[in-house]
Order: structure tokens, then C-alpha cells, then sequence
């Protein structure tokens, strides 16, 4: 994860790496963290680019770690503000992504812990759940939460995921800011980029 680099950044899935090998892509609501959370598991601070304005990342944002190894980070959605010709075209090209792409290995969902599963996380997860694409979710910025609120999030969580009664998706407490979760998070990235059968 440490030799992760930058690959390209490119507005349409046509325009991606060869589809070969192993993909994990982030993908979550504009703001909840993805690109930040991304630069903490690779352990450089620069990596993907974050900001405080919601809809910073517009493209479709690769980094490589290994031969036939990515990382992608994608754009948020549900940002009201970003033009009304971005959002149509993301619209259109997530879930060509997410349904063509066969070296998707995986994807990580970035929540605000503050306000998880809002409908587009909600569609995301079933989504995962119906086409068994594995999927993990950060319950990202528990930094801003205290111990007892913690635990009643994660327990929220894990229960919507049980109630969709499928084991291809799990989900951790995780913080960005303050490092929170790492070893957890390389664990699940460890077992989906092995070589093992997929
Ligand atoms: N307190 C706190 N702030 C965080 C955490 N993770 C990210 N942030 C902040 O949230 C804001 C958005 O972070 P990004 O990583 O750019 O979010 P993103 O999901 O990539 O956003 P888009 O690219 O716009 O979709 C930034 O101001 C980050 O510093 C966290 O764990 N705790
Ligand atoms: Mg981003």
C-alpha cells in the first residue's frame, strides 16, 4: 500500500486500465471521506486529493500498487451542488462501473458515521448484496463521536447488514483523521488482492 502512485484520472470508464487482476474501488456519499481515507491506508497524506468542499474528486481516480493491483477512488455522490451535467454523467457511469468492471474486487463504502445509510448507500449496499460483489463498509469520522455512540452506530450497522441476509459484506468503526481501524482495513484489502481464487 505504501508504494501505491498515481495512475491516471480519467471521466469515463472506458478510458480505465485494461480490466485485468484486482480493483478495489471507494466509493461513498461526497464528503464522507473517501479520498482521505484512502491516503491513511496508503500512508501517504498527498495521494488522492481531499478538501472540505464536497465534490472534489470528478473523475474516476486510479492508483496502482502492484502489477494488475489498483486502487480507485471515485466520485461522491449525492452533492446537490456539483452542475446538473457532472452529477447526470456519474449517474450513468457508477453503475456502468460497478456492473461491467470485472477486476472489481471489491468495494470499500465510506459513511459519515454521523448519518449512515442514506438512500444512494442504501441502494449501494443491496446492490452488493444482489450481485455478491464484496463489499466493506468504514464507518468513517468516529473521531467525532464518543465510546458509548461508537458501539450503537457499529451495532446499527451491523444489524441493517444482517437484515439483508448475505455474508459478502462486513463493516468496521474507522477514523481518518486520527488512524483509526487501519489493521482492520488492510486485513479485508490483504484477502481481496491475494492471489487466492476470487
Ligand atoms: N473529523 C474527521 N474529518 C474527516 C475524516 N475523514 C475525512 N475528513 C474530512 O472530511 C472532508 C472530506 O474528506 P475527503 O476525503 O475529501 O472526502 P471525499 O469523500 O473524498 O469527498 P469527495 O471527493 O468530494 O466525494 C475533509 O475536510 C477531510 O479532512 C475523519 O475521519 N474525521
Ligand atoms: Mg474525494
Amino acid at each position: 500500500m505504501q508504494r501505491a502512485s498515481f495512475l491516471l484520472s480519467v471521466p469515463k470508464c472506458t478510458m480505465l486500465p485494461e480490466d485485468v487482476g484486482r480493483e478495489v474501488a471507494f466509493a461513498g456519499r461526497s464528503n464522507s471521506g473517501k479520498s482521505s481515507s484512502l491516503n491513511v491506508l496508503c500512508g501517504q497524506k498527498n495521494l488522492a486529493r481531499t478538501s472540505r468542499t464536497p465534490g472534489r474528486t470528478q473523475h474516476l481516480v486510479v492508483f496502482g500498487l502492484a502489477p494488475s493491483r489498483r486502487l480507485v477512488d471515485l466520485p461522491g455522490f449525492g452533492y446537490a451542488k456539483v452542475s446538473k451535467t457532472l452529477r447526470s454523467h456519474w449517474e450513468k457511469e457508477l453503475p456502468e462501473y460497478l456492473e461491467r468492471r470485472a477486476s472489481l474486487a471489491g468495494l470499500f463504502l465510506v459513511m459519515d458515521c454521523r448519518h449512515p445509510f442514506k438512500p444512494q448507500e442504501e441502494v449501494l449496499t443491496n446492490w452488493c448484496a444482489n450481485c455478491g460483489v464484496p463489499m466493506h463498509i468504514l464507518i468513517n469520522k468516529i473521531d467525532k463521536l464518543g465510546k458509548s455512540q461508537r458501539a450503537r452506530v457499529l451495532s446499527e450497522v451491523s444489524q441493517r447488514i444482517k437484515d439483508l441476509g448475505t455474508d459478502n459484506i462486513s463493516a468496521q468503526l474507522f477514523s481518518a483523521a486520527k488512524h483509526i481501524g487501519s489493521e482492520e482495513a488492510w486485513a479485508v484489502l490483504a484477502d481481496w488482492f491475494s492471489d487466492e481464487p476470487k
